[in-house]
């Protein structure tokens, strides 16, 4: 039986994948409405095919509670949050659910962690924890990193089709757990060992920043010298060895934003580019700010409250808001003590924002200038809907004349 341990982003799927396979799994996360939820066949996020997945592993009997259940295998995918000031690594929660499985698992079980760690957390700070309590790493169980690298708005497909990595102490246990993943994992199994396994994690998404860093700052020299950074792109992309990354209106999500800190936290004299690539793509919320007041001065509009960023989430079509430019871009205007602006997003359903519109009409009537922060599917079926609005597209997805860009 395998134990999954947190059933957040990574954890639902990766649970409910195992049990559509067949294999017998329990599901149990610390937080009680959410597995009450999850036993009432509710799911807690949107996903997409997350639902009918779901309705697959149930009926192949996967349970959920807040309890750890004594077996030989558990897969951690607790949150990894960093320290704000420290940029350093919180691994508190894993931790704690490693000591939790300590108490409970049978003699020789196999601990998998997912969730994404910095280089070096397992030797660091995980080995030392397990063998304080007076557990022989090898005998008494086993460690493995097992980094997962699904893309939140198509994670099922990804969980099937992307490869992945199992770092582990031993080429025996290493391919036990490859063996295990290949149930539903249709492509390479690639076998490392643990730091190796959590740096290529860290190292993929930092590759993102930093690409993704170039883009944006090549929109600020565009921008200067008034050229086209998106023709440019285009072309330079022709060259075969050349891919550069779409310029945004910053970074946000819990990866691509967060991971690079870790190796800055760790390793602050040697990551000058990186701390670079994250101060550029941190920046670009207050890009888009200047563009604000540039296109108000140019048409004559002296209220922040006739504009309305579109979009609050991370990125298209998910609802996750977790790093959102947008909602760093209305913190930084009232940090300014700039209130007012408004915004309004379709996937998000709650209110997390002071002047957030739940109606797309209401926000449209109220504002003078929309911000295209995020290209849901729902602005791409309604751009005929804000053609009369002066328009700023930071998405890169209006592309008719007089439409201001980043
Ligand atoms: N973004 C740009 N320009 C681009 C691409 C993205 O500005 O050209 C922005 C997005 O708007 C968003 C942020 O970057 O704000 C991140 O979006 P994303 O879709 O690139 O990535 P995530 O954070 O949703 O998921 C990433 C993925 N990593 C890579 O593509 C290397 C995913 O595969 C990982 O599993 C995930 O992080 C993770 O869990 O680490």
């Amino acid at each position: 039986m395998i134990n999954v341990i947190g059933l957040g982003y990574i954890g639902l799927p990766t649970a409910l994948m195992f049990a559509k396979s067949g294999l017998q799994v329990v599901g149990t996360d610390k937080n009680e409405m959410v597995v009450e939820q999850l036993n009432k066949d509710k799911i807690h996020f949107e996903e997409k095919g997350l639902l009918s997945l779901f309705k697959e592993a149930r009926d192949k009997g996967i349970n959920f509670t807040t309890k750890y259940q004594k077996t030989d295998i558990y897969i951690i995918a607790v949150p990894t949050p960093y320290d704000l000031v420290t940029k350093k690594i919180d691994l508190r929660f894993v931790i704690k659910a490693v000591l939790e499985i300590l108490d409970i698992c049978v003699k020789g079980a196999t601990i998998i962690i997912e969730s994404t760690i910095s280089p070096g957390s397992i030797d660091k700070y995980i080995r030392p924890e397990i063998e304080k309590k007076g557990y022989v790493i090898g005998s008494d169980l086993h460690l493995v990193h097992a980094p997962e690298r699904i893309i939140p708005g198509n994670m099922i497909y990804e969980l099937e089709n992307n490869s992945r990595t199992i770092g582990a102490d031993s080429y025996e246990i290493a391919n036990k757990i490859k063996k295990l993943y290949s149930t539903f994992c249709k492509q390479e199994i690639v076998i490392t060992d643990i730091r190796t396994a959590e740096m290529s994690k860290v190292v993929e998404n930092t590759f993102r920043d930093v690409n993704i860093a170039f883009a944006n700052e090549l929109a600020k020299i565009c921008r200067a010298d008034n050229m086209d950074v998106y023709e440019v792109i285009r072309i330079a992309n022709k060259h075969p060895r050349v891919n550069i990354l779409k310029p945004g209106p910053g970074v946000g999500g819990h990866c691509i934003s967060v991971d690079p800190w870790f190796l800055v936290g760790d390793y602050p004299d040697l990551t000058n580019l990186i701390l670079a690539a994250r101060k550029t793509n941190d920046s670009m919320p207050s890009h888009v700010i200047s563009r604000i007041r540039e296109i108000m001065k140019e048409n004559d509009i002296s209220s922040i409250e006739k504009v309305g960023l579109y979009g609050m989430t991370y990125k298209e079509n998910v609802d996750d808001v977790r790093e959102s430019p947008t909602l760093q871009l209305i913190n930084i205007l009232e940090n300014h003590l700039s209130f007012g602006i408004k915004s309004f997003d379709p996937c998000v359903s709650n209110k997390i924002a002071n002047n957030q519109y739940m109606n797309f009409d209401d926000f449209l009537s109220d504002i003078e200038v929309i911000v295209i922060m995020v290209a849901h599917d729902h602005i791409l079926n309604n751009l005929d809907n804000i053609k009369d609005k002066k328009i700023l597209d930071t998405k890169n997805i209006y592309l008719q004349q007089g439409v201001y860009k980043l």
